[in-house]
Parts: structure tokens; C-alpha cells; sequence
């Protein structure tokens, strides 16, 4: 195959969340993408365990998606946004919410996980405006949650590293604490036993600020980028209760794990508690163009839909929401899901993932393993002193040994395509292990 040349200057691109000098002396380049592999610039094929960054679930390069944004980008390339439609953005979020957990009977269109969130805090702020009670300006997010890095989604977020260098962000945000107890839970197959009762912290935040002046708790309803933290049985139950008790709007972020991560269609679906709002992002078009997206219920929608009729019910947009080639990728990327059952494959294949990933208890560092759906976490123990190190060692050669995996602290997460055959996860873990053991 014809592999494009390097550029050879790579100064001009400041890379997101990469360390850019260490990159830019040995860089590592992916040129082209087909199914379960990537291909390096010099010509290897390296088994994706990420699906991209938790977000190719019907892995790459498939036909019914290229074909559609080659087809939607010779026909309608844009059509503004605001005060104008186009037929797909209507098509596309009627299927999508045709697929959404029942009630979910309206889409708000964002471009991105990031800008999904700060769209669902707007609108339960917005909510309890337009219901007369402006009073409640308070968000709370969780310890170690991640929600992007907008300045809403990194207000209620909470991992250090993300917010440190950046002020004091939102007013009136508050925090539960996260939900990683390997005390109790180490090694767990699946939901943990312990920790339904961290739940009730949401209880002493409304104590404190008292439950009137809070609008809206977001969680993951899993946490991924923090290290997957699988959320105790009961806890989220329990979270929905106290929300439900004082009239506080609970926002799900599934941008991670929307479009069958787990093995149903969405968290919500999977772990049976319905939130008010959730977000998507990642896997609504395959990652292939950027797109989030935010659902919600008529009971919100509608409390919108009041005053002169002229009036612009929700002041909010961005210039590419529900963008004609987004969404002509996300109707196509449906169609593959559908096509080939991927939004509940996970689930055929979470026991033999599940056995994969706790094969590896006993390898030098390991000290937690974790798995629900098609996600797995492998912790490991960090070097005295040196945070991230044994972790990022581990990737750097199972990048070099041809597979691809994605490492947060000190954590391993795996996240592959959705149509990952068993072959493949042997080869993906049987490679970890090994190289595990050798980096020990
Ligand atoms: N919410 C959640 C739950 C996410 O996981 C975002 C919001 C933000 O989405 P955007 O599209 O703005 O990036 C995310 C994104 C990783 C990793 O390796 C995770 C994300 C993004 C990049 C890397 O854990 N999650
Ligand atoms: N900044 C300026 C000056 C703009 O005109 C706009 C949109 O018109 C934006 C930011 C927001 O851009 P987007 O709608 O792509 O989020």
C-alpha cells in the first residue's frame, strides 16, 4: 500500500492532551484504519483494543458510512443551522431517538462529547427557570467523573490534572465523592458489591445548600476516562431516589458508554435507572465525524415550549448542530449497527471478555482488574515516585508488538470495536499478559 511520507516538521500542530516533546522525538502515526486495525506509517497493523478513543464501535473504514458522507457531501454540504432545516438532521434524529431508551423523545444536536455536557447543564438550568424556580443555580458533579473540557463539563468534573491550571471555573458546583473502594472491591467480575451508600453523600450536599437551590447531578453512569469505575449495585438507584425526593434533574453522561459499550444500547438501558438528560457523543457516528448529542424527555422539552410563539425557546445552538454530513454518517453508522446487532453484541461476548481480562490476576503490578459490557481495566501498582510510568511503559510496547491500548493514570482501559471476533481478544490479552510479565 502507499504509505503518505511523514511530514517532517511536526512543530506546528500543538497535539491535545499528548505530551508534544516526547511525541514529536519518536512519533507514532496511524495512516489508515479497516476494521479491527490500524496501519502505522511504516506499513505494521495494530489491533485496535480502543475502538480510536472509545468511539469506532462499529470499528473502521465501513462501507455504509464512507459511502454516505461521500454521497451527503455532493448533495447538501452545510444549510445554516438556526432559523433553517434540512430533511436529514429531522431523519436522523428520529431514528436516533427511536433507538433511545423509551421517553427519550427529543435530541438536541452538539459536536462533541464536551460540548454535549455544558449543553445539558444549560438546559436543566434553563428548565427550572422557565418552570419558575430560578433559584436552582447549583450543579453537582462526582470525584474522578470527567465531562469533557469545556468550562461547565470541567467545573463538575473531577479529575485534578484537568482543572488545576484553569482557575476556579463555575460558581455553585459541588462534588460527591467517586465510587473506587478497592478495599471492598478489588478483582470484582462486573458491578462491585460494596458502595450503593455513596450515593447518600448527594444527601449531605442537599443538607448543606440546601435541595432548593440545586438544579441537576451529573454523573457517568459508568466512569471511563478516570479508569473505568464500575458503579456499585444499587448506587445508582439510590442516586435517582434522592434526586426524585427533591426535585433535582440527574443527567447521565454516556458519551462513553451510549451505543452499546455495555452491551445493551445505553447505560440507561443496561442498569435500568432513567435519568432526566443524558449526553452522547463517540459512538453516535462511529467517531467518524465530530457530533454529541443531548436527550431528553417531553416533560423537559416541552416545559420549553410556552410564550409568544416567535420567541426563541432555548438560546443555544452551534453553527454545526445536527451538520448535514454528521448526520448523514450518523444514519449510516445506525444502519451498520443495526445491520450487524452490534448495540447488544457486547453482551454476547461480555463472559468470554470477562474471562480474558481476569486471566491476567496474579501478573506482576496487577493490583485491580475491571470489566462490565466490552470494557476492561487492568490496574496496575504505580513505581514509587513516578506516577503514570509503568503504565505508559506497557503502552509504549504494546504499540510496538501491535496493539493499541489507552492508559489513564495508572490504569489500563480496553474499549474495543464492537465487532472484535474472539480470536482477536486472545490476541489482545494473550499480548498484555505477555508483555506484563516482561515489564514486571
Ligand atoms: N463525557 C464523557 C463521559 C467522556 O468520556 C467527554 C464527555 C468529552 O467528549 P469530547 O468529544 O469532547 O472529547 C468524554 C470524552 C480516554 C478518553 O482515553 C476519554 C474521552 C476522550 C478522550 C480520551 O479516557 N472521553
Ligand atoms: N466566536 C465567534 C466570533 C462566532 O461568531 C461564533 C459563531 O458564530 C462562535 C464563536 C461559536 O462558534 P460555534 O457555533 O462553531 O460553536
Amino acid at each position: 500500500m502507499n504509505v503518505p511520507p511523514r511530514p517532517n516538521d511536526l512543530a506546528s500542530f500543538w497535539m491535545p492532551f499528548t505530551a508534544n516533546r516526547q511525541f514529536k522525538k519518536a512519533p507514532r502515526m496511524f495512516v489508515a484504519a479497516d476494521r479491527m486495525h490500524y496501519t502505522t506509517d511504516d506499513g505494521r497493523r495494530v489491533l485496535d483494543g480502543t475502538a480510536g478513543l472509545w468511539c469506532c464501535n462499529a470499528g473502521h473504514n465501513r462501507p455504509k458510512i464512507v459511502a454516505a458522507i461521500r454521497e451527503q457531501a455532493g448533495e447538501l454540504d452545510y444549510a445554516p443551522a438556526f432559523q433553517m432545516g434540512h430533511p436529514k438532521a429531522f431523519e436522523f434524529a428520529n431514528r436516533v431517538t427511536a433507538i433511545a431508551p423509551e421517553g427519550f423523545d427529543h435530541v438536541f444536536f452538539t459536536n462533541s462529547g464536551s460540548e454535549s455536557v455544558d449543553t445539558a447543564l444549560k438546559m436543566a438550568l434553563a428548565y427550572h427557570r422557565v418552570r419558575g424556580e430560578a433559584q436552582r443555580t447549583r450543579l453537582i458533579g462526582r470525584e474522578r467523573g470527567y465531562h469533557g473540557i469545556n468550562f461547565g463539563g470541567m467545573s463538575v468534573g473531577g479529575i485534578a490534572g484537568n482543572r488545576k491550571m484553569f482557575g476556579v471555573m463555575l460558581p455553585g458546583v459541588d462534588h460527591i465523592r467517586h465510587t473506587h473502594d478497592p478495599a471492598r472491591n478489588a478483582f470484582t467480575r462486573g458491578m462491585p458489591e460494596h458502595g450503593a451508600e455513596f450515593a447518600d453523600e448527594l444527601e449531605r450536599l442537599c443538607a448543606l445548600h440546601d435541595p432548593s437551590t440545586i438544579a441537576a447531578v451529573i454523573v457517568e453512569p459508568m466512569a471511563g476516562s478516570t479508569g473505568v469505575l464500575i458503579p456499585p449495585k444499587g448506587y445508582l438507584e439510590r442516586l435517582r431516589a434522592i434526586c426524585d425526593r427533591h426535585g433535582i434533574l440527574l443527567i447521565f453522561d454516556e458519551v462513553i458508554t451510549g451505543f452499546g459499550r455495555l452491551g445493551a444500547p445505553f447505560a440507561t438501558d443496561f442498569f435500568g435507572v432513567k435519568p432526566d438528560i443524558f449526553t452522547a457523543a463517540k459512538g453516535l457516528t462511529n467517531g467518524v465525524v465530530p457530533m454529541g448529542a443531548v436527550f431528553t424527555t417531553a416533560k423537559i422539552h416541552d416545559a420549553f415550549m410556552v410564550g409568544p410563539e416567535t420567541a426563541i425557546e432555548f438560546p443555544h445552538g452551534y453553527t454545526y448542530s445536527g451538520n448535514p454530513i454528521a448526520c448523514a454518517a450518523g444514519i449510516a453508522t445506525l444502519d451498520t449497527y443495526a445491520d450487524e446487532g452490534l448495540l447488544t453484541r457486547g453482551a454476547e461476548l461480555a463472559s468470554y471478555w470477562e474471562e480474558a481480562i481476569h486471566s491476567l490476576n496474579g501478573l506482576p503490578h496487577v493490583i485491580d482488574l475491571r470489566n462490565l459490557g466490552l470494557i476492561g481495566a487492568i490496574e496496575l501498582e504505580p513505581i514509587a515516585g513516578e506516577p503514570t510510568k509503568r503504565a505508559f511503559s506497557v503502552f509504549l510496547e504494546a504499540f510496538a508488538e501491535g496493539i493499541l491500548i489507552r492508559t489513564t493514570g495508572d490504569t489500563i482501559a480496553l474499549s474495543p470495536p464492537l465487532i472484535i471476533e474472539k480470536a482477536h481478544i486472545d490476541e489482545l490479552i494473550g499480548k498484555l499478559g505477555e508483555i506484563l510479565k516482561r515489564t514486571a
